[in-house]
């Protein structure tokens, strides 16, 4: 598109108006700071015009710079849009709606005002993409909003509802209906006014919050330290606003740019923005076009109220949408309701929900205990016991009862999802819906796509899990998925390394080091070892050569499940979820390797790490090969929202990128000597390895 298209000017009386058109979020592609650089030009050149709006067309103000752009080392233009904007002769008056977030609001920030349509969001996000906001963000807002309101804005990224930004002072205005309307009649009251109010001529706000509080930036620092580990973005933004503060506005533009550049060129940033498409890019599943039907899910049903049931409710009365939960019992049932009203008080006490945001959400969840009860709704989803008799017996119950059309899905976790469609007689409205617990905070949902499940099956379980803040993930059927099938190779080596010599605290902390939340020893005494246990016992009947693992075996053997029995890979104090390294469990590690007449060894922190996450890169390129996830990238999203893998380093496959297919492949072969069939490398391994492709370009083979 021309600038011309991109960016139109028209009049209306005496004000211009500067509209963005570049679907389909107006980002500041090249070509619309250039159009609007004009527009300004013409305007001021104009003399029936005594003051100008900018907006956007379509769905939104502006979202930010396009993110596409970063990293290509483009020339930076001789002058700031922002900069032109603040010093028109005549005034501006940004007019937002949907969003201006990043460069968007820096734009607004340029302009002499700011108002929106109610419903409107606000906010420089920048720093979730390893970034800080180069275009004035991190000058201007201060100054408009004080440093102290400007950090925390800042450095949580977080999007700002319109009437909030108007108490802190970012919008002038909010409006109910007719944006532009509204705009050029307020543009109108302001033509005549002088002096301008430009925001880089403030600073009674910059003096007033510094000294009140001027040791914020240090308390800042300290406090995003742990979270912030690894990382430079989170410095850089606090020292940017810092800069506000302590440098004249010039200055402090200089600085910022210095300090974006630094992040910019980081592999931090390139993992970040590499996420935030991938994540986009999961929801095209490659075969399942726009054409295909969306059905619109507007009633829910959950089968089977315990944690994994009950969470899959929250989830769904989160979003606003009506679900019904049933059980085969009306104590399980109100057992079940229990733990979910439990779960929402325990937010509310923490201040992260309303108590009546709580009750509304609450009241979303309808309890029963008859299949008759959920037979009108538009989806169900499955989630009892994971074990295929009592799974088919319910899909046979749901194939007698759901009306027709109805998404008949199931969150079984691994179990195979054509045998389960198999119960029913639609086969075709079958598909996986697998949460990961606990399932109302987990954000990843893997849609498992049956034999027989159609694509309108797949596509409205995919928008049925944007619906409920999911990240969908579409692919195919086998034992474990993608997910669980890819984390299970990194699940086995860690006890595995129990046996040449490591202990659980050594491994956690190299993971935590690495940057996950908590290391996997920890985590499975979360989740329970029990749970472990069970889908190893199912594995080993299936499979003869499946590598068993005599320690985590022998613990569960003596009860030891984890946090639930107060003792697992450590010890719990009670009423405490500290996890305490255990004596007892260094014991049977050292006799059970002896037992096994293991070599023992000491392993340096990268070997401990590359044992984990190599044995998952090597099943992931099989996972590929075979055609169950379309892309790397998916399996990245995956590890992302599934597993709490470190966002800021962009998943295992764009982490194994950092060494090499090469490199990766030589050191895989190098194990498969050493230890066995475990470790011989995939063919998609090797093909990679021998044509140099990146693992995030690694692709299932052509059909
Ligand atoms: N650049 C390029 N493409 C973008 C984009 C952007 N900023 N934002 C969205 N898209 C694409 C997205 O990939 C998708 O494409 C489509 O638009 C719809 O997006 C100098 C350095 C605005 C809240 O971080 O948060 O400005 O998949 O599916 O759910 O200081 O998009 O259809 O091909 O997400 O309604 C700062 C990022 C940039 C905002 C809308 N801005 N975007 O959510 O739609 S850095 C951001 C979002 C910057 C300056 C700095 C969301 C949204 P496709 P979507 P949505």
């Amino acid at each position: 598109m021309s600038e011309k298209e991109l960016v139109r000017f028209e009049k209306r009386g005496a004000i211009g108006i500067i509209t963005v058109d570049n679907p389909p979020v107006n980002a500041l592609s090249p070509g619309v700071p250039e159009g609007i650089l004009a527009a300004v030009e013409a305007g001021n050149a104009d003399p029936a015009i005594k003051a100008m709006i900018l907006t956007g067309a379509g769905r939104s103000f502006i979202a930010g710079a396009d993110i596409r752009e970063f990293g290509k080392g483009k020339p930076r233009p001789a002058r700031k849009t922002q900069d032109v904007l603040e010093e028109s002769e005549k005034p501006i008056v940004a007019a937002i709606h949907g969003f201006a977030l990043g460069g968007g609001l820096e734009y607004a920030l340029g302009c002499h005002y700011r108002v929106a349509l109610k419903g409107t969001k606000v906010g420089l996000p920048e720093i979730a993409l390893g970034l800080l906001p180069g275009g004035g963000g991190t000058q201007r807002l201060p100054r408009l909003i004080g440093p102290k309101k400007a950090l925390d804005l800042i450095t949580s990224g977080r999007h700002v509802p319109a009437e909030e930004a108007k108490q802190l002072g970012i919008l002038d205005e909010v409006f109910d209906a007719d944006l532009v309307g509204s705009a050029v009649r307020f543009a109108e009251g302001i033509a005549d006014t002088r002096p301008f109010r430009r925001i880089c001529e403030l600073s009674d706000k910059l003096e007033a919050d510094m000294k009140a509080e001027p040791g914020m930036f240090d308390a800042k620092r300290k406090e995003i330290a742990r979270r912030a580990r690894n990382q430079k973005a989170p410095y850089n933004n606090i020292a940017a606003v810092e800069a506000s503060t302590t440098l004249p506005f010039a200055e402090g533009l200089k600085r910022e740019r210095e300090l974006f550049e630094e992040l910019e060129k980081s592999e931090e940033s390139r993992a970040l923005r590499y996420a935030f498409f991938a994540e986009r890019e999961a929801m095209r599943v490659p075969d399942i076009g726009k054409d295909v039907p969306v059905k619109k899910v507007e009633t829910m049903a959950v089968v089977g109220a315990g944690t994994m049931g009950g969470g899959i409710a929250m989830s769904c009365a989160d979003f606003g949408m009506p679900v019904r939960l049933l059980e085969a019992s009306q104590e399980a049932l109100d057992r079940g309701m229990a733990r979910i009203r439990k779960n929402y008080e325990v937010s509310v006490q923490r201040g992260s929900l309303a108590a009546d945001e709580m009750e509304r959400r609450f009241a979303r969840i309808t309890p029963v205990i008859d299949y008759d009860d959920i037979a009108d709704c538009d989806a169900v989803i499955e989630a009892v016991f994971e074990q295929m008799d009592v799974k088919k017996e319910v899909f046979a119950k749901l194939d007698a009862t759901m009306k027709d059309g109805a998404l008949l899905l199931t969150n079984t976790s691994a179990l195979d999802v054509d045998e389960i469609a198999s119960a029913t007689k639609r086969p075709e409205a079958v598909a996986g819906a697998h949460f990961f617990s606990p399932a109302n905070v987990m954000k990843m949902l893997e849609v498992v796509r049956g034999e027989k499940s159609s694509k309108e099956t797949v596509a409205s379980t995919m928008a049925l899990g944007k619906a409920i803040g999911k990240v969908p993930v579409a692919c195919g059927n086998c034992d474990g998925f993608v997910a669980n099938r890819s984390r299970a190779p990194f699940n086995s080596e860690m006890v595995i390394l129990l046996e040449e010599g490591c202990l659980p605290e050594q491994v956690d902390k190299v993971m935590i080091d690495f940057g996950y939340p908590m290391g996997p020893f920890a985590v499975g005494d979360l989740a329970g070892l029990d749970i472990g246990y069970a889908g190893r016992k199912r594995r080993a009947d299936a499979n003869p050569n499946y590598r068993k693992l005599p320690i985590a075996d022998k613990l569960y053997e003596m009860g030891r499940y984890g946090q639930k029995t107060g003792a697992g890979w450590y010890r719990y104090e009670k009423g405490d979820r500290t996890p305490h390294p255990d004596p007892e469990v260094a014991k049977i590690i050292k006799e059970t390797a002896a037992e096994m007449g293991v070599e023992q060894k000491t392993f340096t922190d990268q070997e401990i790490l590359r044992r984990l996450l190599l044995s998952s890169v090597n099943e992931a390129c099989r996972i590929i090969e075979e055609g169950i996830a379309y892309r790397a990238s998916d399996i990245d999203i995956m590890w992302l929202y599934g597993f709490g893998f470190p966002r800021y380093r962009g998943g295992l496959m764009f982490w194994a990128d950092q060494i090499g297919s090469r490199d990766v492949y030589n050191q895989i072969a190098a194990w498969h000597q050493q230890y066995g069939d475990r470790w011989k490398p995939s063919a998609l391994l090797r093909q990679l390895a021998e044509s140099g492709t990146p693992f995030r370009e690694a692709k299932p083979p052509a059909k």
